[in-house]
């Protein structure tokens, strides 16, 4: 059978990293062992585009290009990935995918819509079956974010451009009610994990064959 694909959202410092590993020992205690990956990331070329993208020596970087390397990265994870390991039955569990190009290079660098929806018909296609969003306050996000490394490219942008990534993530969350589960990530790391773990529990009761 067929297996699962999982993304975990959010904005900077909202908890994707910790809470993914939640998701893995939470599916583990099912008798499921997810592949973990990430994005942009998760093959060679990925990693790649993922230094030169966040990189804030080539800054800057125009919002098309921007758009284009975040895709480029995804079709080639979606492609030597994340595909076959569903075609092999194996559960994904995403660190970011196509939400967060809607939230940042839509709501933060204002690309359309329309054409953020264009590129991923043709080079990512699949959606996810659920989408953990992991919601914060950016100021609250980027001050957990900071205490641990050096700003990246993205990073380093204005408080406003994280408040507009929050609004879009919201709106995306907002519009497919079915697929997002909406997580308040400003808790302390324990509160924030049992959400989690509800949330998860609560989708994969709806996986179970009707009694
Ligand atoms: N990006 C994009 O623009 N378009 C796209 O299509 C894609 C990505 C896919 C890299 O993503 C960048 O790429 C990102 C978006 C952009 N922007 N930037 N920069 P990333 O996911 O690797 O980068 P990130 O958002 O910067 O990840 P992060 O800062 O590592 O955040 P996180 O994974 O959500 O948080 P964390 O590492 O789990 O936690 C951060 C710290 O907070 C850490 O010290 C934790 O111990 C601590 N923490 C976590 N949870 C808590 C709670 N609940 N309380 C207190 N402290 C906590």
């Amino acid at each position: 059978m067929r297996g699962r694909f999982i993304t975990l959202e959010g904005g900077e410092g909202a908890g994707k990293s910790t809470m993914l590993q939640a998701v893995r020992e939470r599916l583990a205690s099912r008798g499921i062992e997810p592949l973990l990956t990430r994005e942009p990331g998760g093959t060679r070329l990925g990693e790649a585009l993922r230094a030169l993208v966040l990189d804030p020596q080539l800054a800057p970087i125009c919002a098309e290009s921007e758009l284009l390397m975040m895709f480029a990265a995804r079709a080639q994870h979606l492609r030597e990935v994340i595909e076959p390991a569903l075609a092999a039955g194996r559960w994904v569990v995403s660190d970011r995918y196509t939400d967060a190009s809607h939230a940042y290079q839509g709501g933060g660098r204002g690309q359309p819509q329309a054409r953020i929806d264009a590129l991923a018909s043709w080079a990512a296609p699949l959606a996810p079956d659920v989408t953990l969003l992991l919601d914060i306050a950016p100021a609250e996000g980027l001050a957990r974010a900071g205490a641990r490394s050096a700003a990246d490219r993205i990073e380093g942008e204005a408080l406003d451009f994280f408040e507009r990534v929050r609004a879009a993530y919201r709106a995306r969350a907002a519009g497919a009610p079915e697929r997002f589960r909406i997580i308040d990530a400003s808790r302390s790391i324990a509160a924030v994990r049992a959400a989690v773990v509800a949330a998860l529990d609560d989708w994969l009761r709806t996986l179970e064959p009707a009694r």
